[in-house]
C-alpha cells in the first residue's frame, strides 16, 4: 500500500490524530464487513475504495485540481452535482459518520446538536478530513435549524456557500429553488472559471442518471427472497456514491449487479432458503463509517433490503427528466423538479414519505421496519412518531430507535433489536 504521509502532511492534515483514525478503521470494518460469509466478489472493489478513501482518491482529486479543476464538498442530497460536473468540477461528500474532537467542537457548538453536524465539524477542526482539506469551497444548504447555523460557523474555517433549500413544495417554493439553482450556477462558474453550456449540462445530468439508475438497479436485486447482498454492504455503497469518480463508480456498481442478478437466477433453481426476517431501515443518513445499528440488525439475523434515507432511495429514487435538446433553463427546471421531489423530513408536511415507506414494505416483501433518527435531529425524531401511527394503523411492525455515534448504548440497542425481531419471527411464524 501506497505512503501517503507527505501528502497528507501537505494538506495540513494533523498527522497523529488521522494516524489514530487510520488505526481504528480496520479493525471496525474487519469486524463489520469483511467477517460477513459469502460475499459478491464485486465488493472487492468497494472494499479497496473505502482502504483508499484517504489515499488514492485524495491524489486523484490533487491531480485533477493540478489540472486546473475545482473540488465541492457536500453533505447534502439536495446540492446539484449535475451542475458541478457541467462547470468541470467534482462534488465529494464530507467525512461525518464518526465522533472527532469533541472537545474541540463543543467550543463552537451547543453539546446536543445531532451527531452529524458535530462530526463534520469535528472532522475540521480535528483537521484530519482530507475531503475539507482539498475542497475549494463547501456548499452548506438550511435544511434543518442545526445545519444552517453549524454552516455559518463552518465559514469561520473555510469557503463556504449556503444554499437555501424549500421547506415546503409550493409553486412558490419551486420558483425559490429555480432561483437557488441559477445563483449556485453563478458561484460554480465564478469558482471554475467556466461557463455552463447545454452541451455540459446535458453531459452533467446524464452521468448523474446514469449513477443513479445504477443504484436503483442494485436496489431493484434487494427485492429478491433471499436478497443477494447484505444491508450492510448495501449500504457501504450508498455511502461510497458520495466520494468515488462518477464514471467509473456507475460501471463499477452494473458490474455487481450483473453478478447479483446471476445469484438471484441461480437460487431461483437452487430452492435457497429465504431471508430469515426482511427489515426496512428509515430515518437519517448513515454517513462512513455509522454502520452501527445496520450491523446490530444484521447480526442478530435480520437481513435489511431497503434504505429509505440519503444513504440510499432518497439519493437516487428519482432521476432528472431526459436532456437531449432541451436549454440550460429547461434542464434547471427539471433538476428543480427533482429536488422538490425528494421526501426528507425536512419539508412539511412529508406524508409522501409515510406513504412510500409503506408501499416498499410491500414491494420489497419487508416483515419490519426500524426508524432510525440521530438524538437530537428534530425532523426525523418528530417525524417518526406519525410514521409509528401510520404504519401500525396499515398492520406494519415498526420501532423507533435515537441513537448517537457512541457506543455507550450499543448494549442496549442489541437487547431492543433482538426482542424486535423475535416479535416479527413471532408473527411470521
Ligand atoms: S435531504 S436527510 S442529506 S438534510 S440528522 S443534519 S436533518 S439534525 S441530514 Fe439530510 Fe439533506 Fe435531508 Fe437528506 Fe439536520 Fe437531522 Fe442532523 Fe440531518
Amino acid at each position: 500500500m501506497n505512503d501517503y504521509s507527505q501528502m497528507w502532511s501537505d494538506l495540513g492534515i494533523d498527522i497523529p490524530s488521522h494516524n489514530i483514525l487510520m488505526t481504528a478503521l480496520p479493525e471496525l470494518y474487519t469486524d463489520v464487513y469483511l467477517s460477513q460469509p459469502d460475499r459478491p466478489q464485486g465488493m472487492a472493489y468497494f472494499d479497496g475504495l473505502i482502504s483508499q478513501l484517504h489515499g488514492e482518491r485524495i491524489q486523484e482529486l490533487l491531480e485533477h485540481k493540478q489540472r486546473g479543476g475545482k473540488v465541492l464538498a457536500t453533505m447534502c442530497v439536495f446540492v446539484p452535482e449535475e451542475i458541478v460536473l457541467a462547470c468541470g468540477a467534482i462534488a465529494v461528500g464530507l467525512c461525518g459518520g464518526i465522533d472527532w474532537a469533541t472537545n474541540e467542537v463543543e467550543k463552537v457548538l451547543p453539546r446536543n446538536m445531532c451527531a452529524l453536524i458535530k462530526s463534520f465539524m469535528g472532522f475540521k477542526l480535528g483537521k484530519v478530513c482530507p475531503y475539507f482539506e482539498v475542497a475549494d469551497l463547501v456548499v452548506g444548504e438550511t435544511t434543518c435549524d442545526g445545519k444552517k447555523k453549524s454552516f455559518e460557523v463552518l465559514g469561520d474555517y473555510i469557503p463556504v456557500h449556503v444554499m437555501e433549500t424549500p421547506q415546503m413544495k409550493n409553486l412558490i417554493d419551486y420558483q425559490m429553488w429555480d432561483a437557488e439553482l441559477q445563483r449556485f450556477i453563478e458561484v460554480v462558474e465564478n469558482l471554475t472559471g467556466n461557463k455552463i453550456s447545454a452541451a455540459s449540462l446535458q453531459n452533467g445530468i446524464s452521468k448523474v442518471n446514469n449513477k443513479r439508475k445504477a443504484l436503483q438497479r442494485l436496489s431493484a436485486t434487494r427485492k429478491a427472497d433471499p436478497s443477494p447482498i447484505s444491508g450492510k454492504d448495501a449500504l457501504l455503497i450508498y455511502q461510497t456514491a458520495f466520494y468515488d469518480d462518477i464514471d467509473r463508480f456507475t460501471a463499477k456498481v452494473n458490474v455487481l449487479c450483473d453478478e447479483l442478478e446471476q445469484r438471484i437466477s441461480a437460487a431461483a433453481t437452487q430452492h435457497t432458503v429465504p431471508d430469515k426476517l426482511r427489515i426496512m431501515v428509515s430515518g437519517t443518513p448513515m454517513a462512513v463509517p455509522n454502520w452501527k445499528i445496520p450491523h446490530l440488525i444484521e447480526s442478530a439475523g435480520g437481513r435489511i433490503v431497503f434504505d429509505e434515507m440519503c444513504t440510499g432511495e432518497r439519493y437516487f429514487q428519482n432521476l432528472v427528466a431526459q436532456p437531449e435538446g432541451k436549454s440550460v433553463a429547461q434542464m434547471v427546471t427539471d433538476i428543480t423538479r427533482r429536488s422538490l421531489e425528494i421526501d426528507c423530513a425536512c419539508f412539511t408536511p412529508n406524508q409522501v414519505r409515510i406513504d412510500k415507506v409503506i408501499a416498499k414494505t410491500a414491494e420489497y416483501n419487508v416483515d419490519g421496519v426500524i426508524h432510525y433518527a440521530l438524538q437530537s435531529c428534530d425532523p426525523f425524531t418528530i417525524e417518526g412518531f406519525r410514521m409509528e401511527k401510520q404504519l401500525k394503523e396499515a398492520g406494519i411492525a415498526i420501532m423507533r430507535l435515537e441513537t448517537d455515534y457512541s457506543q455507550e448504548d450499543v448494549g442496549q440497542l442489541q437487547t431492543r433489536i433482538e426482542a424486535f425481531l423475535e416479535t416479527l419471527a413471532e408473527r411470521k411464524g
